[in-house]
């Protein structure tokens, strides 16, 4: 095994474009991460543009992938990264591969992003809320919901800082150690709450990062944050608060980037959404500096 870790990520590849896989594998590779990507689909672009084609992955698929992986006996990870998953059967399976992983390495921790739905719209099938919430929240090390996701898993409505808290300590009776919030909409601001609960029965520590929300509508910066929060979070195992100071600034960077070169192309940037200059920002990546800091509560 390496230093730092070897991460299997299953998400989307899309040909064009940085979602998914896409925004997760190479800044992992960066962080000096040896990434195997399985992608869970294989489309032409990200599914906000007007029409995609391409070719999804199924559950057995999937689990063909893994069976070959074990009988050259390369199911060592030190973690497992998912995001959007578009299916009950597929879910299911990913469960399957968790255990599998531990089988292997009972350390490995399970980093899931709960892809769901934002704003109040759900863009999975129903279904998947009950499997997420009764069956994978219990097996990951680290969650990162968006508000709308925090509010579907904890059956709870979040408005405040306050409930975004307690959303976090239901979470962490759930199953997972750490979470982070990575965005709730407060009087125009995006607020991040990061929550560490070192052992089970202890009060958690949680903190805020307050990030002045840009007038843009960006894609795959969800998925480019979990992975970021899993590279530092590793590196920096008992400072959650710093590994997310260092992911958002890392993100911020990125996205003035891409604000300025669709500006300077020409373009508006309210028009339509931005693919993110994730290659352009391998710097900020690298080595952010830290310009959004941590609150603790
Ligand atoms: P997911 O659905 O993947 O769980 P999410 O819906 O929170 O996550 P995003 O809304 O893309 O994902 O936000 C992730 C991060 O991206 C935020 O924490 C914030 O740092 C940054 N971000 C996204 N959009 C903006 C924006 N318009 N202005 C400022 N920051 C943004
Ligand atoms: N819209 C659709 C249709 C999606 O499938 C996804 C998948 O994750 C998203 C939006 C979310 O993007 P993000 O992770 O940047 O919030
Ligand atoms: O960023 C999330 C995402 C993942 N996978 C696919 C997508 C999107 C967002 O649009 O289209 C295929």
């Amino acid at each position: 095994p390496s230093e730092t870790g070897r991460v299997l990520s299953i998400q989307s590849h899309t040909v064009q474009g940085y979602v998914g896989n896409k925004s997760a594998v190479f800044p992992l590779q960066l962080l000096g991460y040896d990434v195997d990507p399985i992608n869970s689909v294989q489309f032409s672009n990200h599914t906000g543009y007007p029409t995609f084609k391409g070719q999804v992955l199924n559950g057995q698929q999937l689990w063909e992938l893994v069976e070959g992986l074990e009988a050259n006996e390369l199911l060592y990870y030190t973690h497992l990264l998912t995001g959007y998953i578009g299916s009950v059967t597929f879910l299911n399976t990913v469960l399957e591969v968790v255990n599998k992983l531990r089988s292997v390495n009972p350390k490995l921790k399970y980093v899931c992003d709960p892809v769901m739905g934002d704003e109040g719209k759900l863009y999975v099938p129903q279904e998947l809320v009950a499997v997420y919430r009764e069956k994978v929240v219990p097996v990951a090390s680290m969650l990162t919901p968006n508000q709308f996701e925090a509010e579907l898993l904890t059956n709870s409505r979040i408005e405040s800082e306050k409930d975004g808290r307690e959303a976090c300590n239901l979470l962490h009776a759930a199953g997972p150690s750490m979470v982070v919030i990575t965005s709730i909409n407060i009087n125009g601001n995006l607020l991040l709450i990061g929550s560490h609960q070192k052992e089970k029965g202890l009060p958690a520590k949680q903190f805020k990062i307050v990030i002045p929300k840009i007038p843009a509508y960006f894609t795959g910066t969800g998925d480019l944050t979990t992975a970021l929060l899993l590279g530092w979070s590793n590196k920096y195992p008992d400072k959650l608060e710093k590994a997310a100071e260092l992911a958002v600034s890392s993100l911020q960077a990125l996205l003035q980037r891409t604000i300025s070169d669709y500006k300077s192309a020409g373009h508006d940037p309210k028009s339509t959404s931005l693919e993110i200059r994730l290659i352009q920002s391998q710097d900020e990546i690298r080595n952010p500096e830290i310009k959004f800091r941590a609150e603790r509560f």
